[in-house]
């Protein structure tokens, strides 16, 4: 049976501090657990997020990280969807297969480990990570903890790609890019020819636009308060670019509106904020217009609009992971990526050691990345 291995991990010690490379005694894998050695992991805002302590659920120390892609190492008791030498994607939604969520066919959002991942522990209730310097346990994130070389997760919580893609890539494949592409396919199902706007153009949002592209929409309008986010937009696929920063007071749904004879038949917002929530809404056409909340806001914030824009057929959605089923879809996704078919290496700007992790913070916080990948 496999034993603990002794690695390095980056531990969030607590909220506001920067991350502290160092050595994690990571455990062997439970009966229904796989092992991962992690080849490369991208960084995302959720991650800072809860570093900065204003996540109310973030739980310190831990270990951060939720879009990673490796190797099995070992598998414990009863394991058969997985063998050791399989590349996977690391799925902060798992998928069971059984529970009454994946059952139902309506949602990827599997209730089967939901309430330990919540809390930072394994099914059992324990953790795998321990601190080597003091023996201190360390808490699980999103159920992933990708900062770390080695990382453990129950089996349904990972999904076997093509061993010949490139692992430093395909580890996209964890959040930011399914969320998109699935927001449009899986959520929206957004249909040849029909108009969109996507508000916020960073990885998530290109990852829409670039999901527009696929679905055949006519007209992509990209909304951003940076113009230095058009060019890329343009590159994956957006007909126009708009900044609400050159119409003054003027509300920018009405800019769109006005733009698209009486709104957009899809928006999306990818920013997490609000107003910007607010005003796709508000962007889509009166009748049919849909529009899809994919940003996370701030714990305990309200979204609000007048009930007339839903009385007259606008319809207001969300989705998480783009409805993505990972461990079904993800491997499809690979395929699309190994075919041409789906741009994941334009979405890397820049690749760090783990050792520059707080560097891969720091320019994201700079809004100079589309995505930073830390390769192991
Ligand atoms: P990002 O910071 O790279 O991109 C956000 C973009 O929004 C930036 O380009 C920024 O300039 C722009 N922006 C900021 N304020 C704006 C405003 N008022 N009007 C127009 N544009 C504005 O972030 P990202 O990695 O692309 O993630 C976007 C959001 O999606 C985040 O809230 C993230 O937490 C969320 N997210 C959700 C899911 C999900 O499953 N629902 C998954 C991944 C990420
Ligand atoms: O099943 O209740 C649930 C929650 C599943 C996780 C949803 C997370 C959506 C937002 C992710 C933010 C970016 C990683
Ligand atoms: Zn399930």
């Amino acid at each position: 049976a496999p034993g603990p291995i002794e690695c390095r991990g980056a531990i969030a010690w607590e909220a506001g501090k920067p991350l502290s490379v160092e050595k994690v005694t990571v455990g062997p894998p439970a009966a229904g657990e796989v092992r991962v050695r992690l080849a490369a992991t991208g960084v995302c805002h959720t991650d800072a997020y809860t570093l900065s302590g204003t996540d109310p659920e973030g739980a310190f120390p831990c270990i951060l990280g939720h879009e990673g892609a490796g190797v099995v190492e070992s598998v414990g008791d009863g394991v058969t969807s997985v063998s050791v030498g399989d590349h996977v994607v690391l799925l902060y939604i798992p998928e069971c297969r059984e529970c009454k969520f994946c059952k139902s066919g309506k949602t990827n959002l599997c209730g089967a480990i939901r309430a330990t991942q919540g809390k930072g522990v394994m099914p059992d209730g324990t953790s795998r990570l321990t601190a080597t310097c003091s023996d201190r346990g360390l808490l699980h994130f999103m159920g992933t903890s990708t900062f770390c070389e080695y990382a453990v997760l129950p089996a349904i919580a990972v999904a076997t790609v093509d061993a010949a893609a490139p692992l430093t890539s395909v580890c996209l494949l964890g959040c930011g890019i399914p969320t998109g592409v699935g927001a449009v396919r899986n959520t929206c199902k957004v249909e040849e020819g029909a108009t969109v706007a996507v508000f916020g153009l960073g990885g998530v949002g290109l990852s829409v636009v670039q999901g527009a592209v696929l679905a055949g929409a006519s007209r992509i309008i990209g909304v951003d308060i940076d113009a230095g986010k058009f060019a890329n937009a343009t590159k994956f696929g957006a007909t126009e670019c708009v900044n609400p920063k050159d119409y003054g007071d003027k509300p920018i749904q009405e800019v769109l509106v006005e733009m698209t004879d009486g709104g957009l038949d899809y928006t999306f917002e990818a920013i997490g904020r609000t107003a910007t929530m607010r005003s796709a809404l508000e962007a889509a056409h009166k009748g049919w217009g849909m529009s899809c909340i994919i940003g996370v806001a701030g714990a305990g914030e309200m979204i609000q609009t007048r009930p007339f824009q839903l009385v007259t057929g606008r319809r207001w959605v969300g989705t998480a992971f783009g409805g993505t089923k990972g461990r079904t879809e993800v491997p499809l996704l690979v395929k699309e990526y190994m075919d041409g078919k789906l741009k994941i290496d334009e979405c890397i700007t820049k690749k760090y050691s783990l050792d520059q992790i707080n560097d891969a913070f720091a320019d994201m916080h700079d809004g100079k990345l589309i995505r930073g990948v830390i390769v192991f």
